[in-house]
């Protein structure tokens, strides 16, 4: 009867974690590709061999800021990346998504003042074409393309 309960017991917290899971892979997807990669591939062509999921990773891309405004001008991530914005000047920054003055159209992009010197990182999920510019100084614009 005991050992019954205890088997009861452990399938219970088995249910409980695999359903656990099942949520957290269910919700971000893409982090199971990064954790998962393939050893599979040999001897085949590099177009055959690239599974779909490789070219979905995560993937971090730098933009930085200086005396000619963001560089470069036009940055293409997958969905789930991050950005680092790096001030190599010597004014505060404050990258933000359009439309200045409210910043409505992608929240995800509106990164904050950064002072000299100083870099912040974001992540983008949101798919499509986004217009950034430095608050500060409104005509300094980035565009950043989400895949
Ligand atoms: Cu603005």
């Amino acid at each position: 009867m005991t050992r019954n309960k205890k088997i009861a017991a452990v399938v219970l917290v088995l249910l409980v974690v695999g359903v656990g899971v099942g949520i957290f892979v269910a919700n971000d997807g893409q982090t199971n590709d990064v954790a998962t990669p393939k050893p599979t591939t040999k001897a085949t062509t590099k177009s055959q061999a690239t599974p779909a999921s490789q070219s979905n990773r995560k993937e971090t891309v730098t933009v930085r800021y200086g005396d000619n405004g963001f560089s470069p001008a036009t940055v293409t991530v997958k969905a789930g990346s991050s950005i680092t914005f790096i001030n190599e000047s010597n004014q505060s920054i404050n990258p933000s998504s359009d439309p200045h003055p409210t910043h409505t159209t992608n929240p995800q992009l509106t990164v904050g003042t950064i002072d000299a010197g100083e870099s912040k990182t974001i992540t983008v999920t949101k798919v499509g074409q986004w217009g950034v510019h430095n608050h500060l100084n409104p005509s300094e614009k980035l565009t950043v393309i989400v895949q």
